[in-house]
């Protein structure tokens, strides 16, 4: 009878395909009349209701004719949801990881932020519109950050994911793009929204970490008010992908990631490089993801086309080296964490240092697993994730429009 299901968070919907029903199990936290009036909203064609019970909280209700597709995608906005920030530099795995945060019904994003990386800020927040466009989230504020480190020029943009970011493969970018920005800058929408909601806020970041180092400069309790931050960045084998021992978003603005990592107290998980290509998904499933024949899928699709980021034949000679074949979504480790901390099965606590000097090794992130530079903060470095989960995150992400 039942052919579909999905829980997150206390909220699970049954769909059969005889009677097109829907029971929705709530957890305590819910608002109940507010769920009903958020289901009229969104399936205002609704032709009946039986409401069962509300014991317990637990509550049943019945809908006929109407397609299952619509109800597995209706809102569970009135939830109990998590707040979140996401700083981005927007390359192709950060729509990823945007569109992975937006179709997460756990998630209620407060704002994007735009730092440089992948490609100048600019495109960076052009591409964060263009996304949330394609998943009809148009309605999540964005802000534009920084431009550049804060010590030195702007090192050369890497052409991972091509020029503007998403793959150089769009041909209309659009020309109102600034008057849909913000005009607050990021680091104080940031603080702003953090200092509103103390405790409550999980940021995560997945560029260089400038507007977060800019943030604790410009307030130096914006640390303490975070619920947590979850960072892609840093590396934790010596292994990397810009140089030598080091990472694309560490490396890109080191004093930032040290300024982070040393005065960031609030709980702190990082998905590094290597926890990224360590835990790979097969090129197979990365075929599958992209043939989603909706607009985020076909979205995906089109930016990875030409892209040798996405590449099979490319990979061999550079992260296939370490690692061995594979397709790698590395801001949407960090998310899928944040979502879901089950996802990450295993993770190392320790305190961690980026290097500034050296030849070789400046923006490398250090493990000190005995604890030599005796810090009392420590960070959750994450070592093994549930594919099956991130697999399913990624699915679900490209499922889109879909309303919350
Ligand atoms: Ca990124």
């Amino acid at each position: 009878m039942v052919h579909t299901s999905r829980e997150t968070h206390g909220v699970m919907v049954h769909t059969s395909r005889e009677t097109h029903g829907v029971m929705v199990y709530l957890c305590s936290i819910c608002d109940i009349d507010n769920l009903i009036m958020h289901i009229y909203n969104t399936l205002p064609i609704l032709p009946k209701y039986n409401l069962n019970s509300k014991d317990e909280a637990l509550f049943i209700l019945f809908l006929t004719n109407v397609p299952p597709a619509q109800l597995i995608c209706f809102s569970t906005a009135t939830m109990a949801q998590k707040l979140v920030i996401i700083d981005t530099d927007a390359g192709i795995d950060d729509a990823q990881a945007i569109m992975m945060a937006v179709a997460a019904p756990s998630l209620q994003i407060l704002g994007i932020t735009c730092c440089f990386g992948n490609t100048d800020v600019d495109n960076v927040c052009q591409n964060v519109l263009l996304v949330l466009s394609v998943c009809e989230h148009t309605q999540i504020p964005v802000f534009q950050g920084a431009a550049g480190p804060l010590v030195g020029a702007t090192k050369a943009f890497s052409d991972h994911f091509g020029t503007d970011g998403l793959g150089d493969v769009l041909e209309d970018r659009d020309p109102q793009w600034k008057e849909k920005l913000q005009r607050e800058h990021a680091v104080n929408a940031m603080i702003r929204l953090v200092a509103t909601n103390p405790k409550q806020v999980s940021l995560v970041a997945l560029g260089p970490l400038t507007n977060l180092a800019l943030a604790i400069r410009l307030d130096p309790s914006f640390q303490q008010n975070l619920k947590e931050l979850v960072i892609m960045g840093g590396n934790m084998e010596g292994k990397g992908n810009v140089s030598l021992c080091g990472e694309f978003n560490f490396v890109m603005d080191p004093e930032s990631a040290f300024i982070v990592l040393e005065e960031y107290l609030c709980p702190t998980r990082i998905a590094s490089w290597e926890y990224c290509c360590r835990n790979k998904l097969e090129w197979e499933f990365f075929e599958k993801l992209i043939n989603e024949d909706t607009p985020a899928g076909r979205f995906m699709k089109m930016i990875t086309s030409k892209c040798w980021g996405y590449s099979k034949e490319a990979m061999l000679s550079k992260r296939d080296v370490y690692f061995g074949p594979g397709f790698v979504s590395y801001d949407a480790y960090a998310v899928a964490a944040c979502i879901d901390s089950s996802v990450v099965t295993e993770s190392i606590e320790c305190a961690v240092r980026v290097e500034l000097q050296g030849e070789l090794c400046r923006g490398m992130m250090v493990l000190d697993q005995r604890n030599k530079l005796n810090k009392s903060h420590r960070v959750s470095v994450m070592k093994t994730c549930d594919l099956t989960k991130f697999r399913q995150l990624l699915m679900a992400s490209l499922k889109q429009p879909c309303r919350k």
